[in-house]
Parts: C-alpha cells; structure tokens; sequence
C-alpha cells in the first residue's frame, strides 16, 4: 500500500497545496483523492479519524496524519534523501521556524485574502493588520535568505518545507497584488514560474466549481504568473498512440503549434491544456515526437 493523501480544492485549498507540494516537489508517490468543498468537510473524512481537515495523509501502516506540518515531519523523518528540510543545521533550523511561524501565524492575511488561484484582482486595499502581517512575512524571508545565503530563489538553500509552506501566501500575494518589496516580489514570482505550483493551479482551473463565498467584490486582472503556451481543444488522431501520463489509449485531444496530441480523459487533457509547460511527461513527448 501506498501513501494516500486526501487533499481540499485545488482552486482554494491553501492547505492541501502544501501537502500536495510536499509530495510532488519531493518526489514520493502518492494516491491523491479530492473532497469537495461545497459539502462538509468533516463527513468526507469520516473514513479516516480522526481527521476533520484537508490535507490528511494515510500513511502505508494507515497511521492518519491530518496536519500539513505533521506531514512534512512525518515525510522528512521516513525519506531523508528527499531534501524536504536542508542539510545544513543552520538553514534546517531557519526553514523548521519559518514553516511553524507560517503554520501558526498571519491570521489577518489568512482570513481577509483566502487562497483563489483561478483570478487576480486589482485595487485591493490591504488593512493595517494585513499590512502587518505582510511585513512580517517579508522580514522573515529576508532574514532567512541572509543566514542561509541560498544560490537560487527559495529561503533557505534548495526548495524546502519552507517554501512549500509559504506557497499560498505567495499566490495570495499574487492573487490581491498585495504591496511587497522587490525581494519579495522577486519570491512570490519564483512560486508562480514553479512547474509543481503550475501543475497544482493549472488542475484547479480546470476541476471544480467557482465557490462564490471565495468571491470578492474587485476588479480583475490577468493572472501575474508565466503565460501558459497557447492550445486548445481538438479532434484526433494524434501524434501519439498512448496518453503520456497513464500509457493507456488515447480518447480526447489537445492542439499545440499545429500539432495533435492524445489524452486518455478529459482531465488529463484539460489540466495539459491549462499550462502544458508544467507538465515534463507531456513536453518530453512533444520534444522526443
Ligand atoms: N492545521 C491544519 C489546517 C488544515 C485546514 O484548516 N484545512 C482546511 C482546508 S484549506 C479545511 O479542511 N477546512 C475544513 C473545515 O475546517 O471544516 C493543517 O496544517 O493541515
């Protein structure tokens, strides 16, 4: 038996986006099922106390771990090799208080701004109290950058717990074009270019209702991540016999650069569509074809 993880809406579930980070960008297999936000969440969860939130994580022994941070612990303690805390003690130590600061904190920015992937507004006013929070959040990036000195984008060396921790306040940052220093800037777009943060959104624009009390009221604004390359929907044949992702035969279609490509169903074929560059199965056929 495998890991199977339970995970929230991909659209919104803040939350889940962590869990499920820690399983794609880390690379451990998963069985990951949906519950649907518009019912309880709770009763979904029946089958597993004592769980009542998304993400929760059954383990192979059926341990039932319903806490992101119990996951990424839980994850970093049976697969060491992973990476999902540094190396080093002084960044592991850095990225341990940041993802527990992140996990505990920054209610305001939580509450006023809550994770939607699918839009991004403008003339969003910030409160003094997320304004606050937004600072803090930006203190402790710089500071953990400064003791870890890391060579590319993340907070503490190669990506860790840490930044799969801080990857929704970085799409709410997006998402309300919330005011940050460049730095700052310069990481919330590091987590919108991350093919695994694609992968995640590109499946919520596709699956799932548009939930309205995540609605707001505000003008709107083109998404500020990497433009996915253009395709759209199409009739077969294609180029390929076997669905990239499952091998199986293909029955629904996509065209990108005038060129036809095979799916096995229509979500594999619409989560393509949504950003076809975040998916290495599909763009390792296009460049081997
Ligand atoms: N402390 C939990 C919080 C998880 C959480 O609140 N998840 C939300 C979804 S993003 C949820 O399941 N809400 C449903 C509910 O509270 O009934 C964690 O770190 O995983």
């Amino acid at each position: 038996m495998s890991y199977h993880l339970i995970i929230g809406d991909y659209a919104y579930s803040s939350w889940s986006l962590r869990g499920w980070l820690l399983f794609d960008r880390f690379g451990s297999a998963v069985r990951a099922a949906l519950i649907d936000f518009t019912r309880s969440t709770r009763d979904q969860l029946s089958a597993y106390p004592p769980a009542r939130t998304v993400p929760t994580l059954v383990t192979p022994e059926g341990a039932v771990v319903s806490d992101s941070l119990a996951i990424a612990e839980e994850l970093a303690d049976r697969h060491p090799e992973a990476g999902i805390w540094p190396a080093d003690p002084l960044a592991r130590a850095t990225a341990r208080t940041l993802a527990a600061e992140m996990h505990s904190g920054f209610t305001a920015l939580r509450s006023a701004c809550p994770m939607a992937t699918r839009v991004a507004y403008e003339g969003v006013e910030a409160s003094d109290e997320v304004q606050a929070d937004l600072a803090r959040i930006e203190e402790i990036w710089a500071h953990a950058r400064r003791v870890t000195a890391p060579q590319g984008p993340w907070l503490c060396g190669d990506y860790s717990a840490a930044d799969a921790f801080f990857a929704p306040v970085a799409a709410r940052i997006a998402t309300y074009g919330l005011p940050v220093g460049p730095d700052a800037r310069s990481y919330v777009d590091a987590h919108l270019a991350d093919p695994a943060f694609r992968r995640f959104r590109a499946m919520g624009l596709v699956r799932g209702a548009d939930l309205p009390w995540y609605a707001k009221d505000y003008p709107r604004r083109p998404w500020p991540g990497p433009a996915p390359r253009p395709a759209r929907v199409a009739e077969g044949p294609s180029v390929n016999a076997a669905c990239p992702y499952s091998g199986r035969a293909v029955t629904d279609f996509l065209e990108m650069d005038g060129q036809v490509w095979g799916f096995c169903n229509p979500f594999c074929r619409d989560k393509t569509l949504a950003d076809p560059e975040a998916w290495p199965a599909f763009m390792a056929l296009v460049h081997d074809s």
